[in-house]
């Protein structure tokens, strides 16, 4: 993965690169910081718990150094097929990160699912950074901070991801962490999923924001076709894959009305990312079983 660099002039700092892992409970702001730091909207991010599905790569670099983020789903009990793979990917996610930022809601505090995350970074033995979030609500100061408890942070933050305050600090306390290293990956790139994975992330989140909350969960987009080839527009048709046919119904809305919202507000922002026109087609087709086949998760990027 390592590629030539130049060498440094003498008594320059040396280049650093590697692997920082986010983690957190669902809803805690892992992937508004991976956005913030990368400086695009890569992760998708509503107000709902269990939005991120699987992990994503978000590149940061600077002169001095390179950071992978990952971001990760947040960590919770559910059953099955998805939430295996969700917790698979957190597990795979501290493996192989150089330091780990275990993100808290400063709203809600400490809970007791922060200790079960504590003891597998403390197995992990790696070194961690407890980063308070949402530092801009007013109900933030009110939980007791930092909590006690072993192993410690090797550091302390209280960021607002959503406003840029304190992600400086930690990405400089991050850089100085990581190893001595080449960059891993050419200086523009800023994800390693390909844009259709994005694509299909940029539908969902549009239907998450669209639609009613006891219906997103059961959710899944797939991109069907994707043809950049004509550079006036991109065209892309997805499916939205719910689990019963009275979901169909929901989705498509009376008279249409709801997919096309979905369809406007997915196509805005594609068109955003993409610096580009972008044609969406969207279809909703009735899979009962989506999440629950390994192959299905895997066509969905999901594992
Ligand atoms: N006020 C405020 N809200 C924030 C901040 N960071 C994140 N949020 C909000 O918190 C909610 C969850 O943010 P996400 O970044 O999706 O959280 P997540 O940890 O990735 O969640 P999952 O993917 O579900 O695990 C969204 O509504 C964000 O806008 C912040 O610094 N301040
Ligand atoms: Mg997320």
């Amino acid at each position: 993965m390592s590629r030539d660099v130049p060498d440094r002039p003498a008594g320059a700092p040396e280049h650093r690169a590697g692997v920082v892992a986010l983690l957190g409970l669902p809803n805690a702001g892992k992937s508004t910081l991976l956005n913030r730091l990368v400086g695009e909207r890569l992760a998708i991010v509503t107000h709902k718990p269990q939005t991120t599905r699987s992990r994503l790569l978000g590149i940061v670099t600077r002169p001095e150094g390179q950071v992978l983020l990952l971001d990760t789903p947040g960590v919770h009990s559910g059953q099955g097929t998805l939430h295996e793979a969700m917790r698979q990917a957190v597990d795979e996610a501290l493996g192989d990160c150089d330091v780990a930022c275990l993100l808290v809601d400063l709203v809600r505090g400490w809970e007791p699912a922060h200790d079960l995350l504590r003891e597998r970074l403390a197995g992990a033995g790696k070194a961690w950074f407890l980063v308070g979030t949402k530092a801009d609500l007013p109900a933030a100061g009110r939980t007791a901070w930092p909590p006690a408890g072993e192993p410690a942070p090797d550091r302390i933050f209280r960021i607002a991801a959503d406003r840029g305050q304190g992600t400086r600090a930690l990405l400089d306390a991050l850089l100085e962490r990581l190893p001595a290293s080449p960059p891993f990956y050419p200086d523009d790139e800023i994800t390693d999923r390909p844009l259709r994975f994005l694509a299909a992330e940029m539908v969902r989140e549009a239907a998450f924001q669209e639609l009613a909350d006891e219906l997103p969960y059961e959710l899944a987009v797939e991109v069907e076709a994707f043809d950049e080839s004509r550079p006036e527009i991109a065209r892309i048709r997805a499916n939205l894959l719910v689990r019963r046919s009275s979901q169909k119904a929901i989705v498509i809305g009376a008279g249409g009305r709801q997919i096309k919202a979905i369809g406007t507000r997915a196509r805005k922002s594609l068109e955003k990312f993409m610096a580009q026109r972008v044609h969406l087609e969207l279809w909703v087709k009735v899979d009962p079983t989506w999440f629950k086949k390994r192959k299905r998760l895997t066509s969905l990027g999901y594992v």
